[in-house]
């Protein structure tokens, strides 16, 4: 079995800019800069014998290049003890058209679209007892946040693999955008 997910991979100068916001929290677990990514679809446990099939099927995918900006830090859920802090995506007409045709596509794959309404955002750190106040502030440091739009060329399909130190993520399959 391999554990898959789709995703905008981003680049170095924008990853390093979001890892700029890292700074010490109790309880969280920041994200590798170099894991830094936006999630279409998380597959999940995939038998290694399907990955080919899925690999076709998002090679059906036609999108053109599209500019994605981040803009903002927030947390979720809402409460006391949020379990993740992300930074915020322009939900543009293309990025939601993307994701729409990858769903298709993986439809075809024989995975139903989800029906989690997509939330485009960046991970930042996953939390583990961290209270929502200190999570405000670091949101409230960071409310200007913003990066240069950068032009979204290609998708990736990613494996996953879960060590005790951190996910390894590696790239399957590159799908890019017609020019
Ligand atoms: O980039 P984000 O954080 O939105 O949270 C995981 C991450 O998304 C998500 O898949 C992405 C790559 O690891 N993920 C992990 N397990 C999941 C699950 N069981 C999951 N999404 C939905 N259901």
């Amino acid at each position: 079995m391999t554990r898959l997910f789709v995703a905008v991979d981003l680049p170095r100068e924008l990853k390093e800019a979001v890892a700029g916001i890292f700074t010490q929290l109790p309880g969280a677990r920041w994200v590798p800069a170099e894991q830094i990514h936006l999630t279409l679809r998380f597959l999940g446990e995939v038998d290694a014998k399907e990955v080919p099939i899925i690999k076709q099927c998002l090679e059906r995918v036609v999108f053109a290049p599209f500019p994605l900006v981040l803009r903002g830090v927030g947390h979720f859920p809402p409460g006391k003890y949020p379990r993740v802090i992300w930074v915020g995506i322009d939900p543009s007409p293309p990025l939601l058209q993307l994701y729409e045709n990858i769903q298709g596509a993986l439809a075809e794959a024989g995975f139903p679209p989800e029906e989690r309404r997509f939330s485009p955002h960046v991970t930042l750190a996953r939390l583990h007892g961290t209270p929502a106040s200190a999570t405000e502030s670091l949101e409230a440091e960071h409310r200007q946040f913003c990066c240069p739009p950068f032009n979204v060329e290609s998708f990736v399909l990613y494996s996953s693999v879960l060590s005790r130190t951190g996910a390894v993520h590696t790239p399957e399959a590159v799908l890019k955008a017609s020019p």
